[in-house]
């Protein structure tokens, strides 16, 4: 692998589990023989937002909570690049949670990994959209399940869930959700339960509560319907599951759209006659 300029080390406090995350993400590049000029990273704001910060790829860092119009507007620009998205459960459910629902909604080819911790890790463990009910005497509701909402809208068509604490998992549902992503397929959704140590460290009680499904008989991860009563069942138990939840057949935005602005004939001679045309139109 030849890197171009040196990587930023990650300053997350020892134990975070966005290490997992950025390992699994950087192996599954050479996993799946990705050239890494022709990948993009984008993350939020956020702990989770320095990843970009720690591969070798191309990188931006999103505004709060936009992390998802940017990295769609990437793979709809050029979609031959392998597109990531990355961020918080801050950026990606509470100020950027509309654009979840619209990514979706519409497909977009881009894998998006959320860094769950169930807190805003980065300013020093506020209560988010995931945050257990009772965290820092937090009484507003349940904590939003991202799995469950995917479940929910018809147009969705990957929903995996992995855990920092499972590296091996982590990787195969990395590689998974990617796939799904470069084979035309549309928007992979894999939300990884990545505990902060500092604010939030429940790594001694999210092993008990977990369920992976693939220790559970018979399921099926094309039966949408019976994704939702699983998990609904979990959910009342206190648990989630793990592993590959949901995958289902789709046409990914950019090939629904056509034309992509890098795959546009740049010629000058070729593009004349048109720029001719609109001259001659605005002189009426
Ligand atoms: C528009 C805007 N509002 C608020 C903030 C302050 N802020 C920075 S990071 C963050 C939340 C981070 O939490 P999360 O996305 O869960 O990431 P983590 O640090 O837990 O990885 C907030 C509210 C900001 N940077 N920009
Ligand atoms: S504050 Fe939490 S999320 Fe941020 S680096 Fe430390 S452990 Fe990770
Ligand atoms: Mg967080």
């Amino acid at each position: 692998m030849t890197e171009t300029f040196p990587l930023a080390e990650p300053i997350w406090c020892a134990g975070c589990g966005h290490f997992s995350v950025l390992s699994a993400l950087d192996a599954a590049f050479d996993r799946l023989d990705v050239p890494r000029h022709e990948a993009m990273v984008l993350a939020g704001i956020g702990c989770s937002g320095t990843i970009q910060n720690h591969v070798t790829a191309y990188g931006y860092h999103a505004l709060h909570g936009r992390v998802l119009p940017a990295a769609a507007g990437a793979k709809l620009a050029n979609p031959s690049l392998t597109v990531i998205a990355a961020g918080g459960d801050g950026d990606g459910l509470a100020i950027g949670g509309g654009h979840l629902l619209h990514a979706f909604r519409t497909n977009p080819g881009i894998t998006y990994i959320m860094m769950n911790n169930g807190t805003y890790g980065l300013t020093k463990g506020q209560a988010s959209p995931s945050s257990q009910l009772g965290f820092h005497g937090a009484t507003e509701g349940r904590a939003a399940d991202p799995i469950m909402l995917g479940l929910s809208l018809p147009g969705t068509t990957f929903l995996a869930r992995g855990y920092s604490g499972d590296a091996a998992q982590l990787a195969t549902l990395t590689d998974a959700a990617i796939r799904h992503s470069q084979a035309g397929k549309g928007f992979a959704f894999l939300d990884v339960i990545s505990p902060c140590v500092a604010y939030n460290d429940r790594y001694h009680n999210w092993r008990a509560r977990l369920c992976d499904l693939d220790t559970v008989d018979g399921y099926d991860p094309r039966d949408r319907t019976a994704a939702f009563s699983l998990a609904a069942a979990l959910e009342a138990e206190g648990k989630k599951p793990t592993g590959l939840v949901y995958e289902g057949e789709g046409l990914a935005l950019e090939a629904a759209l056509g034309a992509a602005p890098a795959d546009a004939n740049i010629d000058p001679a070729a593009n004349m006659p048109a720029v001719r045309e609109l001259m001659d139109s605005f002189r009426g």
